[in-house]
């Protein structure tokens, strides 16, 4: 791998372009493009708009017109060579005479993979792998989501000192303050599924939907899929069936069907809000990819768990989700402080080998320690 010094320039232009605010998270790939002279300077730059938009390349070759022969490609994904919502990339990068591309990271989606050959094979130089860390922290979850071929999981809760997210009475909504509030609003924004049980909806009658710091919903295009989970009915008075965002019910209990389902429809990312009873169902699982934890100084002594029984009966079976961050949340309108804990989960009582996700590099290295002969299998219950 040879690289110089003007395309790694470019590259970090390219990233950034690809970043570009307004580009929707989903579900297509951020992609930057930027073409340079044998000198190194920039002739055209692109970057692609979501799903349906020109892809990067062709972005960037409408903006060179015919002074993109000779150019040097400089691309954060392989060029497609697929024919999709738009045409092959590679072809076009092919036929309008560039005479090197660079690209970061490789497509990992099989469909559109194979750009980088077809471009060697037509004799074009093909250089990857610059800055390939950057280019998969820029789309960290939909290279997740394609490599693994299911939805990334952000489960999130509040919680107080002991670990309770609802006093006895059912009462849950003010464990965290303001501040961690507006904070869940921007996580659920990233995503594009809100997820619950059927249990959250009966007791809680959450809205699920994204809000802003006046309380009033984003509007209804910008919304997560709304998705409760269960076989029971639910009344459709509830908060969650209104107009403000779409709405499914997935009569499983399962969360792997419910992820295949989600898959199915371009969903790759969950935020899983509750209740305890469906936390417990995905960690069982191995089907938890994030933690995102609200602690409020609280306590209640009494009421609903974070998450239900794991089936954990000594410490040595102890889920030890690595930390990879840890906020404080200043209080607002003088209530006092929360910290946020953002952890990677790093092993389940149930996970087979076959389960366990390949490591990303965004993702802390820590691996799968081995079951020990303590854990007890599976419930039945949720
Ligand atoms: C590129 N450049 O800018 C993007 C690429 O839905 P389609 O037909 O647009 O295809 C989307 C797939 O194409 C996507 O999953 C990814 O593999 C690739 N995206 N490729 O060469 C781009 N956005
Ligand atoms: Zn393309």
């Amino acid at each position: 791998m040879s690289f110089s010094q003007a395309e790694r320039t470019a590259m970090t232009r390219a990233l950034a372009l690809a970043a570009s605010p307004g580009v929707p998270l989903g579900p297509n790939p951020r992609v930057g493009c930027v073409l340079l002279d044998a000198n190194g300077q920039t002739v055209a730059e692109g970057f692609h708009r979501g799903a349906g938009s020109p892809h990067a390349e062709a972005d960037a070759l409408a903006n060179a017109g015919d002074r993109a022969r000779g150019t040097t490609a400089v691309v954060t994904l392989e060029p497609c060579a697929h024919t999709g919502r738009t045409g092959p990339c590679a072809v076009a990068l092919r036929d309008a005479g560039v005479r090197r591309v660079v690209f970061a990271q490789g497509d990992p989606n099989p469909v559109a993979a194979g750009g980088g050959a077809l471009l060697r094979g037509a004799g074009v130089e093909v250089e990857q792998g610059l800055l390939v860390d950057e280019a998969r922290a820029l789309n960290r979850v939909w290279t997740f989501a394609v490599e693994h071929g299911r939805p990334f999981v952000t489960w999130k809760f509040a919680t107080t000192l002991d670990g309770r997210s609802a006093a006895a009475d059912g009462t849950s909504r003010w464990v965290s303050g303001r501040a961690a509030r507006l904070d869940t609003h921007r996580l659920r924004a990233l995503c594009d599924v809100m997820l619950v049980g059927t249990n959250t909806i009966d007791v809680d009658d959450p809205r699920l939907t994204v809000r802003d710091e006046h309380d009033q919903p984003l509007p209804r295009d910008r919304q997560p899929l709304r998705v409760v989970m269960g076989v029971r009915d639910l009344p459709p008075t509830k908060r969650v069936f209104d107009e403000e965002a779409e709405t499914v019910h997935l009569r499983t209990r399962d969360p792997e069907t419910a992820l295949e389902t989600l898959f199915s429809r371009d969903r790759q990312h969950v935020f899983l809000e509750g209740g305890p009873t469906l936390a417990a169902a995905f960690l069982e699982a191995g089907l938890v990819d994030e933690i995102v934890a609200y602690v409020a100084p609280m306590l209640l002594g009494a009421g609903q768990h974070a998450v239900a029984d794991l089936g954990i009966t000594t410490i040595a079976g102890a889920l030890r989700p690595v930390v990879t961050d840890i906020a404080v949340l200043d209080g607002l309108d003088g209530e006092e402080p929360n910290v946020r804990i953002t952890l990677t989960p790093t092993q389940t009582p149930t996970q087979t080998p076959t389960q366990t996700p390949t490591q990303t590099p965004t993702q802390t290295p820590t691996q799968t320690p081995t079951q020990t002969p303590t854990q007890t299998p599976t419930r039945g219950d949720h």
